[in-house]
């Protein structure tokens, strides 16, 4: 006999989810706008959205026989990340890796309704890195709404919710969907540094700093790195600024309250952006492991560490970017000298730099920097 419904709720506030809701387990409308996202390129360099397109869009292609989606969610909202001296990182990385504690939560959630008589291996559970519309099934199941700034916001929450889902063969009564609209509000769309929020509902990933600092390899396109501003690793700017942040429950737990996976790392609380831009190796395989900011790789976090210190514009940091100009990765010696042009762009390092430079790509980075000019 399976549990009950009640039941289930139960077991999965007691499994650290903050909301727990029945929906459909297919992302219903939702795979159109998917569909049209994709077709329009808006998924940049993330090939596997396109290669898992048609279980996204049919679940049963994934788990057989599945009828329905527990969704779920946790309010991770909290104080921002920002390291010594500057720099900022998205909430959601700032503490242990949301990927691990959360699969841990609905991998226990599993095993405790297998205990309650759900059958063996009947259930797929998941979250972030899984085929699956995420926000679809949450906005189905009535965890929050759809925003105009794409996010699934639970009003008494807020935007600040990590989801996770486990799809299974149950039949269970679907909750609905959620209370609560943007209304007139367009705070997002008018913040959004970098105008990827590109009509109501729509995000070009192409444009967006989560994007740009984590997923995308390689140079970052030169109009976007002055909008990045402060951040090292995702943007939570269009989460910022939302009215529903402000009244959010979590707010009133900061400190004390917060689990310990949400605490900051040690990263983000000791190490400043000189030394990520100085990361080797051998810390990036030993410090980084378990955070999420391990995915936008060694390269990409010092080509985001060097933007933010050419944003920021202290000549302080001119010693670290001269010795990134003779670095043996090119993308690191562009944006150092992206961010030395920025700072000033009559440095000597920028000269001896460009006397000595073979990649085509980095020294035309330098002569713009020389230049004072957009890099190309
Ligand atoms: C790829 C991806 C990204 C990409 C693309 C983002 C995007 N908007 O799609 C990038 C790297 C840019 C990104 C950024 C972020 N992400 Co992300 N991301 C994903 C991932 C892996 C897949 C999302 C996807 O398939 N997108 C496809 C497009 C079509 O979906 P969408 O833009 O969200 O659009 C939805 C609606 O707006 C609607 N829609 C689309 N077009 C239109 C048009 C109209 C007219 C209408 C009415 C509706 C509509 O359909 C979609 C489905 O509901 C999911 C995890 C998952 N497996 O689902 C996490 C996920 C969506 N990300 C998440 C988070 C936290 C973020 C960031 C806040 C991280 C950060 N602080 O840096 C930002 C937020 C940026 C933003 N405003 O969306 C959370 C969102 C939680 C929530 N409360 O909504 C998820 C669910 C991960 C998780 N498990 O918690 N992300
Ligand atoms: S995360 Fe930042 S860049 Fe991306 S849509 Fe939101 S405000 Fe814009
Ligand atoms: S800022 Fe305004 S428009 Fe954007 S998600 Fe929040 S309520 Fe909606």
């Amino acid at each position: 006999m399976p549990p009950s419904a009640a039941t289930l709720r139960d077991l999965a506030h007691d499994c650290g989810f903050d909301l727990v809701r029945f929906g459909p387990a297919d992302p219903g409308e939702h795979g159109a706008h998917f569909l049209r996202w994709l077709e329009l390129g808006r998924h940049g360099g993330m090939q596997y959205l396109e290669h898992n397109r048609e279980r996204v869009l049919e679940p049963t292609r994934w788990r057989p026989g599945v009828r329905s989606a527990i969704a779920l969610a946790v309010d991770y909202g909290g104080p921002p990340g920002e390291l010594p001296g500057g720099g900022r990182v998205a909430r959601y990385a700032t503490g242990r890796d949301y990927h691990r504690w959360l699969r841990e939560r609905v991998y226990r959630l599993r095993t405790r309704l297998e205990a309650e008589g759900v059958p063996h291996g009947s259930m797929n559970g998941g979250t972030d890195a899984v085929p699956v519309l995420e926000r679809a099934l949450a906005a189905r199941a009535g965890i929050g709404f759809l925003a105009k700034s794409a996010m699934v916001i639970a009003p008494e929450h807020g935007p600040y919710l990590q989801l996770a889902e486990l799809l299974t063969g149950l039949d269970l009564p679907p909750d609905g969907p959620a209370r609560g609209s943007c209304g007139s509000c367009t705070a997002c769309l008018d913040a959004c540094p970098t105008g990827a929020i590109v009509a109501p509902f729509e995000v070009d990933a192409r444009r967006c700093l989560s994007y740009t600092t984590i997923e995308l390899r390689g140079p970052i396109p030169a109009e976007l790195r002055q909008p990045q501003g402060e951040w090292l690793f995702g943007c939570d700017v269009c989460l910022e600024v939302c009215p529903f942040t402000r009244h959010s429950q979590r707010r009133t737990l900061v400190g004390a309250a917060r689990p310990k996976e949400l605490q900051p790392h040690r990263i983000v609380t000791t190490w400043t952006l000189v030394d990520v831009l100085a990361l080797d190796e051998a810390r990036y395989q030993t410090e980084f492991t378990g955070t999420a900011m391990r995915r936008a790789t060694r390269s990409g976090l010092r080509r985001n560490a060097a933007v933010v210190l050419g944003n920021r514009g202290d000549p302080g940091a001119l010693p670290a970017l001269a010795n990134a100009l003779a670095d043996p990765d090119p993308v690191v010696r562009g944006h150092a000298a992206w961010a030395i042009g920025r700072i000033d762009p009559r440095a000597n390092a920028l000269q001896a730099a460009r006397a000595r430079e073979d990649d085509a790509t980095v020294r035309a980075e330098i002569d713009a920097a020389l230049a004072g000019a957009p890099a190309p």
